[in-house]
């Protein structure tokens, strides 16, 4: 699917088109083209890129998938990566998949370096249909082209139907599937409850993204917000604060 047009900016902030949000109702993902300019993209990249190179000999408690760098957490590390929280474009679609109750889920770099990527289409055993628990968004450093975009089967966030299982290799295409293609720069809001998995990188250069997640509130986050540096958690905005859930005691602890 293509990037759709750049929404009427609102006066109380931009909000999605009523056709944006009949694609991210319908297929379970909307591309926002122009979300970051290209010198974000750079310097998100270089901090994502920087991260890996100083955390790389660091043991690892998740699997690490050959030619990507995997970042978890990028928040602990830079303030820089705050620009991944608040924006009102992408917020108003997290919305209108979660509701209003929502707090920040996680935040994770993720590049697939040419020749390398490939998932099986997954499911991630989340349960389909509404009401939804968590909403991805996943900021497009490089363009996703069909040689690298995520694979993605439209439409299966909203049904029990078993495509994982019924696939004789989760590592081959779907008949479903199609790819999210998106320019640099772009933000596509991901529900987390469609079928989807990366894609090998046939490119020839690396294909860099940030997946920024949020969930409603009875569903813990992935990583124990309290725990970021001191100086980091100096360094936010309150409603960064507010959506980590580090403005009230007993909130922002890990699931
Ligand atoms: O980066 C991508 O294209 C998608 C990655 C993904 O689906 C995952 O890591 O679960």
């Amino acid at each position: 699917m293509k990037a759709s047009p750049r929404p009427q900016e609102d006066p109380g902030g931009p909000t999605l088109t009523a056709e944006q949000r009949r694609i991210l109702e319908d297929d379970g993902y909307v591309v926002l083209p122009d979300v970051l300019t290209p010198e974000e993209c750079d310097l998100l990249s270089e901090k994502t890129d920087e991260m890996w190179e100083a955390e790389k000999q660091r043991p690892r408690r998740y699997t690490v998938e050959a030619g990507v760098r995997f970042t978890d957490n990028l928040l602990r590390y830079s303030t820089i990566f705050e620009r991944c929280l608040l924006d009102p474009l992408v917020l108003d679609g997290v919305r209108a998949v979660l509701g209003d109750d929502i707090h920040y889920y996680l935040i994770n770099g993720r590049r697939a370096d040419p020749g390398y990527g490939k998932q099986p289409l997954h499911d991630l055993k989340r349960e389909r249909g509404r009401p939804f628990r968590t909403c991805n968004t996943i900021w497009c450093l490089d363009e996703f082209t069909e040689a690298n975009g995520t694979r993605v089967v439209p439409g299966s966030h909203l049904t029990a139907e078993p495509y994982v299982s019924r696939c004789v290799d989760p590592l081959r295409p779907h008949p479903d599937e199609t790819r999210v293609l998106a320019p640099r720069g772009a933000v596509v809001v991901f529900n987390s409850h469609l079928i989807h998995g990366g894609s090998e990188n046939r490119g020839d250069t690396p294909r860099r993204c940030i997946h920024s997640a949020y969930a409603v509130r009875s569903v813990r986050p992935n990583y124990d917000w309290r725990l970021l540096p001191d100086e980091i958690k100096a360094g936010l905005k309150p409603e960064s604060l507010a959506l980590l859930g580090l403005d009230r005691p007993g909130e922002g602890g890990a699931r």
